[in-house]
């Protein structure tokens, strides 16, 4: 990844075009989520517990239907509230802010976007999300505090019909929500810079935007390998990397990188893992001793008292 190779994407930014993202799992997985694909790591290659016909099976409707406990047991995984966003949410967040954010589109179903601020206006979730909940044969909706509390005893089902319920995200042999081809329809002529990024470009009708985009669009491609047809365009450019190295190399070089670093610090502190400070430790172990010794004090004085009580019987004898 040169600096040179990002001349024509850093000039069209400083012009004001505005930036439409294109996101997939490998986005997240710096966050702690695994995405379905790389190998060791990725939910497929760790479904064996589960016990599936296929991988994909735990993210197909038919299959829910007859088993949804490979789901559920997924589920657990994954479920919002875990994981704080990264480096590269924040970078959308910084083009919102710039008002250079044209669109994100996500398959994404961690909601991460969201928590990073992205206004809903700008966000596509292509492939639903865990913010919303409904029975798969009567469309009841369910609130989400309930799926949790009936995810405690087993599969949560319908109150109404009891069907199983599950969240409104897309499974292989369902429909897209509207927003995505109502938004497509109207951006896709209009999609000055494209930054696919953390997406092996394999499911559809997702993986074919950013070939539908026009000849002079600036195609990004932010992820650990190749994909897609990204590189075989004049204007492509082929950051083969981490994404939260991307995020970190484009906002230095448009002297974004101290709100970037901020932002992402103040991220953590408010959804990451609250590990204890060292200060904090210190005065915890502090803590701990001083209420050893008062409870050795203690001890030595009840001893003290026993010892007398016992002189005094002795004497009475
Ligand atoms: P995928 O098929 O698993 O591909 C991920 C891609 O990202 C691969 O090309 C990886 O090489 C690449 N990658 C992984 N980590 C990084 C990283 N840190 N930096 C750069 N690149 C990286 O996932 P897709 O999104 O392409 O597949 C679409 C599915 C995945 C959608 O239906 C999602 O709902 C589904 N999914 C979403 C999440 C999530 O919401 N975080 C997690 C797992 C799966």
């Amino acid at each position: 990844m040169s600096t040179t190779s990002f001349d024509n994407l850093v000039k069209a930014i400083k012009k004001g075009k505005k930036v439409t993202f294109f996101n997939g799992a490998g986005i997240s997985t710096s966050a702690g989520i695994p995405d379905f694909r790389s190998p060791d790591t990725g939910l497929y290659s760790n479904l064996a517990k589960l016990n599936l016909p296929y991988a994909e099976a735990v993210f197909d409707i038919e299959y829910f239907r007859e088993d949804p406990k490979a789901f559920y047991t997924l589920v657990k995984e994954l479920m919002p509230g875990q994981f704080p966003p990264t480096k590269f949410h924040y970078l959308l967040k910084l083009f919102q802010d710039k008002g250079q954010l044209k669109r994100v589109y996500t398959q994404n179903i961690d909601t991460l976007e969201r928590l990073a601020g992205i206004d809903d206006e700008y966000i596509v979730e292509a492939h639903g999300s865990f913010a919303s909940n409904r029975c798969i044969d009567c469309k009841k909706e369910m609130s989400s505090e309930t799926v949790k509390k009936l995810m405690n005893k087993g599969i949560p089902s319908c109150e109404t019909c009891d069907g199983y319920v599950k969240p409104d995200i897309v499974f292989f042999g369902e429909g897209l929500p509207e927003k995505f081809f109502s938004c497509w329809n109207g951006d896709c002529e209009d999609v000055d810079i494209a930054i696919i990024a953390g997406t092996s470009l394999t499911v559809h009708p997702f993986a074919s935007l950013p070939s539908e985009v026009h000849k002079n669009c600036i195609r990004v491609l932010a992820n650990k390998e190749k994909v897609g047809d990204l590189g075989s365009r004049k204007n492509d450019i082929l950051a083969v990397c981490g994404c939260d190295e991307f995020a970190e190399k484009l906002a230095r070089i448009l002297q974004w990188d101290v709100e970037l670093n901020k932002m992402y610090e103040d991220g953590q502190k408010k959804y990451g893992k609250q590990e204890n400070s060292t200060e904090e430790k210190t005065n915890e172990i502090k803590t701990k001793l001083k209420e050893n010794d008062e409870k050795d004090v203690k001890d030595e004085e009840a001893n003290e008292n026993e010892d007398v009580s016992k002189l005094v019987e002795k004497l009475k004898i």
